[in-house]
């Protein structure tokens, strides 16, 4: 079901009615209670650092995802921040361990489903319209090691399971559901995006394609069981989305910069259209990957996505040239850096124009309503003392999403049909790539370090108030 149309402003103007605010979070980051109420171990339980070194053999102390912000103890306090700010949307998602602690058991954990509708009521309560990630990195670790993740086909039958108990207990009352997140990060993250444990310089392509194509065909079917199950559910896909701009016009490098976004664009195009792109079945055949397809899949694949939604943080550039062909920082996908933009602590390139660039690059090409679901600075906040008591003064913070979502209001005038933007961390969390604390995105400052130390305190951010600015104004602040 497509989301009804909203009106657009023209270039300067405020955002349309309607335009949903608010602040993104993934379960693993937040939660903490890795093993509370029957949760079983997740991917995310033995990465204690990230995607920088091989996941452990069980959950070990140094993993800052075991305890992660305890948000599961405290998710009333931080929700009523949430509202003080005055969101209209939040993004979360449900730890699919929480559900089902092995991922291939026959009935759910009720303990596990009772702890999401007490965040829902808090919602209902504060009128926040919930948008819910069915998988954001956190896939059973039981399917990883016994299965051998998204490289087993088997998956596919137990997501939906998963999705058919999410579906049934929620549908009634939440909207939004996106279905795998960054689901073109596989490419480049096989265990937290797969759960396929082979490190990648060993994994096959073949392996990797064929668990891409398991996913493809899970986000379809789950799409369907929603609307068969919740006719006012409307699924998306989520993709990591990052234009990749020619490193010079030479055109040897315009033609490398379009190849690479093809990688990235097939994931929208299945989403979208229902089918394989050309480009992408050519290309694999040239490679020597063959796809076992079945006929049931190509049935199933047709269930197409009612919106595209996706995270945007950074852009890259693409040379033909191996000899510039050099990978900087940048979240799971990375690429050639570009030399006229400068870069956040971590090494992010930072592109306010380039959301502009992905918004109009989407819409043309999928014509279906848009999400921004991430976006965000993770930085280092030093807490200060005022007059006024402790406060992080976070002005690179407030200029980085300042001049984001000025560029997504310009989208919009442009014609785009974007319905709404979450900002990525909206209370500090731990990190995905770095599993760290001390890169924090959030408007509200959560006192825990990287030695595992703090109170856990949580103390609203000069952002925080900025934040509550735009929204109150309905975006008008953003000059
Ligand atoms: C995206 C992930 C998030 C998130 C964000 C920032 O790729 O969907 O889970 O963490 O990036 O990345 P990081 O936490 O590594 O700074």
């Amino acid at each position: 079901m497509t989301p009804a149309p909203i009106s657009r402003p023209l270039v300067g103007d405020p955002f349309p009615e309607g335009f949903l605010f608010g602040g993104a979070t993934a379960a693993n980051q937040i939660e903490g209670a890795y093993d509370v109420g029957g949760k079983g171990p997740s991917v995310q339980d033995v990465l204690p650092d990230g995607d920088q070194t091989p996941p452990t053999e069980g959950p070990t102390s140094d993993n800052l995802k075991l305890d992660a912000i305890d948000h599961y103890h405290r998710y009333r306090e931080d929700i009523a921040l949430f509202a003080e700010m005055g969101f209209t949307l939040y993004r979360f998602s449900i730890a699919w361990s929480r559900i089902f602690p092995r991922g291939d058991e026959e009935e759910p954990n009720e303990e596990g489903l009772a702890f999401y509708d007490r965040v829902l009521d808090e919602l209902e309560r504060h009128g926040i319209e919930p948008m819910i990630t069915i998988s954001h990195y956190e896939t059973p670790l039981h399917l990883a090691r016994t299965y051998g993740g998204w490289g087993s086909r088997r998956l596919i039958d137990l997501f939906e399971r998963y999705c058919r108990a999410l579906f049934t207990r929620y549908g009634h009352r939440v909207r939004y559901w996106l279905t795998f997140n960054e689901i073109n990060a596989v490419l480049e993250q096989p265990f937290m995006a797969g759960a396929i444990e082979t490190p990648l310089e060993e994994l096959d392509q073949q392996t990797l394609h064929q668990a891409v194509h398991h996913q493809l065909v899970a986000s379809a079917r789950a799409t369907r069981l929603a609307h068969e199950i919740a006719p006012n559910a409307q699924v998306g896909c989520m993709l990591l989305a990052m234009p990749i701009y020619p490193l010079t016009p030479d055109p040897a490098d315009v033609l490398a910069a379009q190849q690479a976004e093809q990688t990235n664009y097939a994931f929208g195009d299945v989403h979208c259209r229902g089918y394989y792109p050309e480009y992408l079945l050519k290309r694999l055949r040239r490679d020597g990957i063959e796809l076992a397809i079945t006929e049931q899949d190509r049935i199933d694949l047709r269930h197409t996505v009612d919106f595209v939604s996706f995270s945007y943080y950074i852009s890259v550039c693409e040379t033909a040239d191996p000899e510039r062909r050099v990978r900087g920082e940048g979240n799971f996908l990375g690429g050639v850096p570009n030399p006229s933009l400068s870069s956040s602590e971590w090494g992010w390139q930072i592109d306010p124009v380039g959301l502009r660039v992905v918004l109009n690059a989407y819409w043309d090409r999928w014509q279906k309503p848009l999400f921004i679901v991430e976006n965000g600075l993770g930085a280092v906040d030093g807490v200060v003392q005022t007059d006024c008591g402790p406060m992080v003064l976070d002005d690179a913070r407030i200029e980085f999403l300042h001049d984001h979502l000025s560029q997504a209001r310009d989208a919009i005038a442009d014609g785009v049909d974007l319905r709404g933007f979450a900002a990525w961390g909206c209370i500090d969390l731990v990190s995905a790539s770095t599993a760290q604390m001390s890169k924090r995105y959030g408007f509200i400052h959560v006192d825990r370090e990287d030695d595992g130390g703090g109170t856990m305190r949580r103390l609203r951010k000069k952002s925080f108030h900025w934040y509550r600015e735009v929204i109150a104004s309905h975006g008008a602040v953003i000059g």
